[in-house]
């Protein structure tokens, strides 16, 4: 009847405006029916109350009609439900990992990202997990959305019949950066998508500290643009002048390789200033430390 985005999207309108319009009927059938009887049996025209027998026909419909409505709703809801849970063999499989704020994508051939990049017109499915709290994947634009729970898997599947750019989010409220956990779906031809997944990674010391980046979920809360989010910004940071906390008494330091490397290992030693203290420790290899250093170098 209707259809949108996804092959999903389509299903979830029909069921919802079926819904909607019965509820609708309902509504308008209630409400004329009070409003002609508040006319009719008001204390001026009737001041005398009469006694009203019940009416077996009556009852057998007021049972049967809505029983069959709801019967109705139920079926739509029991088929879309199973299409929605049931990923077709052959469908692209993606690894989700949510993490505290940050979507991390990953793919077959090992490809990683934090944007959702998907064919158009192949089904995907993506099995998900957390690394910390409840988080729920949604996906609007196609009507789908499920949880992501530390220590087991859940999955959830799509197939996109129109290319764009499409918001994914996070809908369960998992912290201070909840707001801020959200990415997109790019839809693209088979042809570029199949360009994208084939093409080396770049490599160099810089790429390579844009990856772990990406990958340890930094850039949930640290923006490279100098926006700001959960906690400072990457741009400009190395040599950036800064008031911090340390055992509660305040200082001033700057914010060489030295201390962004100290700070990483144990960044629970110093609170920074304005921000929330509420920076993981994430375990780095001194090689990607290296290589995260180098890159920020180039945001200076
Ligand atoms: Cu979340």
């Amino acid at each position: 009847m209707f259809t949108g985005a996804a092959v999903s999207t389509g299903k979830v309108d029909s069921a919802f405006f079926f819904i909607v319009a019965s509820a609708a009927v309902l509504l308008l059938l209630v409400t004329t029916v009070m409003v002609v009887f508040l006319l009719r049996y008001n204390a001026r025209r009737r001041p005398r109350s009469e006694t009203v027998r019940d009416s077996t026909a009556l009852e057998i419909v007021w049972t049967v009609i809505p029983l069959a409505l709801v019967m109705v709703m139920f079926y739509f809801g029991w088929v879309d439900f199973e299409f929605i849970r049931n990923a077709p063999a052959g469908a692209m499989p993606v690894e989700v990992t949510a993490r505290q704020w940050s979507w991390l994508f990953r793919y077959a051939n090992g490809r990683e990202d934090d944007v959702l990049r998907v064919p158009l017109g192949q089904p995907v499915a993506l099995t998900m997990t957390s690394l910390d709290v409840v988080h729920s994947l949604y996906i609007p634009a196609f009507r789908i959305k499920e949880d992501c729970v530390p220590g087991m898997k859940t999955y959830l599947w799509f197939d996109a019949d129109e290319t764009g750019t499409y918001e994914l989010f996070c809908t369960e409220y998992c912290g201070v950066g909840h707001s801020h956990m959200h990415s997109q779906v790019i839809v693209m031809p088979a042809a570029d998508f199949a360009r994208w997944y084939a093409a080396p990674e770049e490599s160099g010391t810089g790429a390579l500290g844009l990856k772990v980046l990406k990958n340890k979920g930094c850039l949930g809360c640290h923006s490279l643009d100098g926006s700001r989010k959960v906690g400072p910004t990457f741009k400009g940071l190395v040599g950036r002048r800064q008031t911090v906390l340390t055992a509660g008494r305040e200082r001033t330091v700057t914010a060489d390789a030295a201390y962004i490397r100290q700070y990483v290992l144990d960044p629970n030693r110093d609170v920074i200033e304005g921000y929330p203290s509420i920076m993981p420790k994430i375990p780095v290899t001194a090689e990607n430390l290296d290589a995260i250093l180098a890159y920020l170098e180039t945001l200076k």
